[in-house]
């Protein structure tokens, strides 16, 4: 897969290229990230990018015509019409099943605004597909794309190791992951639950998936309004209720 990402700080996407999961997928052509400066396509002596406004207001505006052109510079040089994300807080939100979907292309561009954001008629006339990671601001696109980014990168086949692949994260299954204990056996008077040292492998895999449901139902009742429970899962959930009253008593 090929990433190019539209922005006026290409340095800060060493953040993504130069460490951890991304890091390892660049390297191993997994995936290429290619950072373009918008800077370059920017109007006169000074390489402008942005104006005041229309109708007057705080802030500044960014140009329509350096977008349009950059973009359609990367346009030619990929065969198939890759999307352009647009990320902003005006955004579609973005969730589990956008990222998988997104993992399967072989190419995007996304497109990082600053400021106020970018005169509409550059999004209209390059049809970018307006997208969030969340109902908050943040003060440029770059960080939002880097979300964006490692969240698809880590979905290609590859990236993570087998035993730890993606298909085991929180959200595929429309569920939250279950709870974590590592040694040592004792922190502070805090015991581990006991089902984790007893061996049993079937008991094990039935706690973390009570675990996994009853957090969910605590937590993120949105998500379990969405989802269907096999037998299993609705017996798992009902066991959990059952022992969160009796704690709760
Ligand atoms: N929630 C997000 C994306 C970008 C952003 C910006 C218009 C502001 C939050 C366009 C206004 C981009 C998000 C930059 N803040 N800030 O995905």
């Amino acid at each position: 897969m090929r990433i190019s990402v539209v922005t006026i700080f290409p340095q800060m996407f060493h953040a993504v290229t130069d460490y951890g999961v991304v890091g390892r997928a660049v390297e191993n052509n997994l995936v290429s990230i290619e950072p373009v400066d918008l800077r370059s396509f920017g109007q006169g002596q000074y390489k402008r990018l942005d104006d005041r406004p229309f109708g007057g207001g705080p802030g500044m505006v960014m140009l329509a015509e350096p977008i349009v052109e950059c973009i359609g510079r990367l346009r030619q040089k990929t065969k198939d019409d890759a999307p352009v994300i647009y990320l902003s807080p005006q955004g579609k939100r973005v969730d589990h099943q956008d990222i998988s979907k997104f993992s399967k292309m072989s190419e995007m561009i996304l497109l990082c605004g600053r400021y106020e954001g970018i005169d509409q008629r550059a999004l209209d006339i390059i049809g970018a597909e307006e997208l969030s990671i969340g109902d908050y601001v943040i003060s440029g696109g770059e960080l939002a794309a880097m979300v964006l980014i490692d969240a698809v990168v880590r979905q290609i086949p590859g990236v993570l190791g087998n035993e730890q692949s993606s298909s085991q994260d929180s959200f595929t299954d429309g569920l939250l992951d279950c709870i974590h204990y590592t040694r040592p056996k004792l922190v502070a008077g805090h015991e581990i639950p006991a089902v984790l040292l007893s061996g049993d492998h079937e008991a094990i895999r039935y706690w973390r998936l009570k675990q996994s449901i009853g957090r969910t139902w605590l937590l993120r009742p949105d998500l379990l309004e969405q989802k269907y429970l096999n037998k299993e899962q609705q017996q798992a959930l009902t066991d959990f209720q059952e022992e969160f009253e009796k704690e709760q008593a």
